[in-house]
């Protein structure tokens, strides 16, 4: 009987006491170190345990697992995320709306970059937004080419827009860019303008191109601007038409059916620009701004000097920027007309500026008091601005644009060694 009972004792499952209230039988705990499986081993994140032979042993590390030689917090290193090796308490801050040096600030510090950009070439460039980056047009005279460019500063593959086949000149390119891609317009020597839509895709390539095409017209086009305007593009015109008949000022969807004739120019027409209130198209004519469908003219801003009017589209309004005498102002211009008030600009030559739409804010990019081109971002009401790029090249041939990618505000403009575009990324 007591080597039966022996028996039992070596052979059998071991008891814990059969004290308590339930009477049921519970395995003994394992002893420290023993096991059956890894996930006896309990769960630390810091290192990898597995079973072996019964027992738990360290096989390994796992205090990096991204590699960038920084452990997690939780295992006492300065990791922020531990699953992305671009953060860690080792990288250096960039504009990009994360806490990449893991110090729990977000793009503290992410200073100002410069790159320049070289393009082929020396024609003349048109900068347009491309998505979050940009699209840079070249003219070389014979043809148009476009091509991406990152806000890293490298160039996409350049694709042929189009090229004069049977000589002639292209003397002026303009170019609108939407989210879907870039409409490019072209003005040859003889006064035909050539369209071409360059559509990117996802991944900021492009696409395809829809034309070229030659706008049908029974004038010559002696000057042209265009606007992104809704999902469609619209042409402003000045027109010389072949039967001897005077100059025209019009508007037009460029791949849609409306057209807007503005009446005769007369003898000094002002300088062409145009811009789309969504509902609207905002064009500039002799006595002010005409609204192209609604067939009213506002008059220009109180105390506008000079005939050149900027303009930038919006939504329901125009942002019209102008010369008050003591240099750049900038007022609203709706169908109602133009808004009493008119908020002082930065310190740029009124003659030279760009305004355009940055989603809730409004670049003006121009020639600073040196003459060489600065970037400034207003906010919504006007009142407020900031630099948002140092002093880039004179601007003479090159366009510039601006885009926003997350907390980056990216300025491409004419650079400041001939023939080359300056980028400069600026952060919150
Ligand atoms: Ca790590
Ligand atoms: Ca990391
Ligand atoms: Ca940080
Ligand atoms: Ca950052």
């Amino acid at each position: 009987m007591a080597r039966l009972l022996l028996a039992m004792l070596l052979v059998g499952p071991r008891f814990a006491s059969c004290g308590g209230s339930d009477h049921e039988a519970r395995p003994l705990p394992a002893a420290e170190g023993t096991c059956e499986v890894d996930a006896d081993c309990g769960s630390d994140a810091c290192v990898d345990v597995r079973c072996l032979a019964g027992s738990c042993v360290v096989v390994g590390e796992e205090v990096d697992r991204d590699g960038d030689g920084d452990a997690p917090l939780a295992c006492g290193g300065l990791d922020c995320d531990d699953a992305d090796a671009t953060r860690s308490s080792f990288a250096a801050e960039t504009c990009d709306g994360e806490d990449d040096d893991c110090d729990g600030i977000v793009d503290e510090d992410a200073r100002a970059t410069e790159q320049t950009v070289s393009t082929p070439g020396d024609g003349l460039s048109v900068v347009v937004p491309w998505g979050e980056a940009f699209a840079i047009t070249e003219n070389t005279g014979a043809g148009v080419f476009l091509r991406p460019a990152d806000l890293e500063g490298r160039l996409g593959a350049s694709h042929e827009l189009f090229r004069l086949a049977d000589g002639g000149e292209i003397v002026d390119v303009r170019a609108a860019g939407t989210p879907e891609g870039v409409l490019v317009a072209a003005r040859t020597d003889i006064g035909a303008l050539r369209l071409v839509l360059a559509r990117r895709d996802e991944n900021g390539g492009l696409l395809a191109l829809d034309g070229p095409r030659t706008l049908p017209l029974d004038a010559q086009v002696l000057a042209f601007d265009l606007a992104a305007h809704g999902d469609d593009w619209a042409l402003a015109l000045d027109l010389r038409p072949f039967d001897g008949s005077e100059p025209r000022r019009e508007a037009r969807l460029a791949f849609g059916d409306l057209r807007a004739d503005l009446g005769p120019l007369g003898e000094a027409p002002p300088p062409l620009a145009l811009a789309s209130t969504g509902d609207d198209l905002v064009v500039t004519v002799p006595g002010g701004l005409a609204f192209a469908q609604a067939g009213l003219i506002v008059p220009p801003p109180a105390g506008a000097t000079g005939d050149r009017l900027a303009l930038a589209s919006g939504e329901g309004e125009a942002i019209v920027g102008f010369d008050d005498g003591f240099g750049l102002a900038l007022s609203r211009v709706t169908r109602d007309g133009v808004a009493e008030e008119s908020a002082p600009g930065p310190a740029a030559d009124a003659a030279g500026v760009v305004l355009e739409r940055v989603g809730e804010e409004l670049a003006v990019l121009g020639p600073g008091p040196d003459g060489r081109f600065v970037g400034w971002v207003l906010e919504g009401d006007l009142e407020r601005y900031r630099v948002a790029g140092t002093p880039l090249g004179d601007g003479s041939g090159r366009a510039p644009s601006a885009v926003r990618a997350g907390n980056a505000f990216a300025l491409l403009g004419p650079g400041v060694v001939a023939g080359t575009l300056q980028l400069v990324l600026t952060c919150e």
